[in-house]
């Protein structure tokens, strides 16, 4: 049996909406997010060393980050979510399967952490300047580079519907992270309309809604 070990608010959800589309009978084992932290329960690290979710077992296996179990998964139980073996537009879904956590989510991750630097309680005197270094690194380089990720997203869209091509496949599953992330705290909005096609498209999907039922909280959904 498939275990998900699923932390509310998280990448696995992700999962969580590949298995619903895949059809496989699979379990969640939840975990709560500290709330002040953010960060995983210490118990996540018995599954995996990293502690960070999502994690995978199946029967012997233990698998954790999201492009290598979204990979197995489909390979292993749904191949119709991948592109034909050796087609470009395989290679095209494993391009966006690393893209995804590789590229995609460094600006976003960079962004959430000066904007907690902006906003965290500290003491006054350090307070200007704390906040200066921050806005300069936003400014001069992550919002540039959000901009270029975001940009080059919607210039893609207007190459196929989906992230591989005209088929919906794992790749669509994998790239739903950063862009509802991108939606929530990074300035994606109707500016870039495939990209908010794309969120509507999947936020459609019967998978995904049942994903989102059985996963709990998840703020990115709108
Ligand atoms: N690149 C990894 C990232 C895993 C990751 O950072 N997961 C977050 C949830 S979105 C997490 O577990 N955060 C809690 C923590 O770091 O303790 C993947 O895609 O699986």
């Amino acid at each position: 049996m498939i275990t998900v070990h699923h932390l509310n608010n998280s990448r696995s959800q992700r999962i969580l909406w590949l298995l619903e589309e895949l059809g496989v009978e699979y379990q969640i084992k939840r975990y709560e997010r500290d709330p002040q932290t953010l960060l995983a329960p210490p118990e996540l690290r018995a599954v995996h060393p990293l502690g960070k979710s999502p994690v995978v077992t199946d029967g012997e296996l233990t698998l954790a980050e999201s492009g290598a179990i979204i990979d197995y998964l489909a390979n292993r139980y749904g191949p119709h979510l991948l592109p034909a073996a050796e087609s470009p537009e395989r290679l095209r879904c494993n391009y966006w399967l690393h893209y995804a956590e590789g590229s995609a989510m460094s600006p976003l991750l960079l962004k959430l952490v000066f904007d907690k630097v902006e906003s965290s309680p500290m003491p006054f005197f350090i307070k200007p300047i704390a906040r200066g270094i921050a806005q300069k690194v936003k400014n001069a380089f992550v919002a540039p580079q959000l901009k270029l990720h975001l940009d080059y997203l919607e210039g893609e869209l207007g190459e196929s519907t989906w992230f591989a091509g005209e088929q919906f496949s794992a790749a669509d599953i994998q790239m739903s992270f950063p862009l509802e992330a991108a939606a929530a705290r990074a300035g994606l909005d109707a500016s870039r309309p495939r990209l908010m096609a794309f969120l509507e498209r999947i936020h459609a999907r019967p998978a995904y809604r049942r994903a989102l039922e059985k996963g709990g909280e998840y703020a990115y959904a709108k």
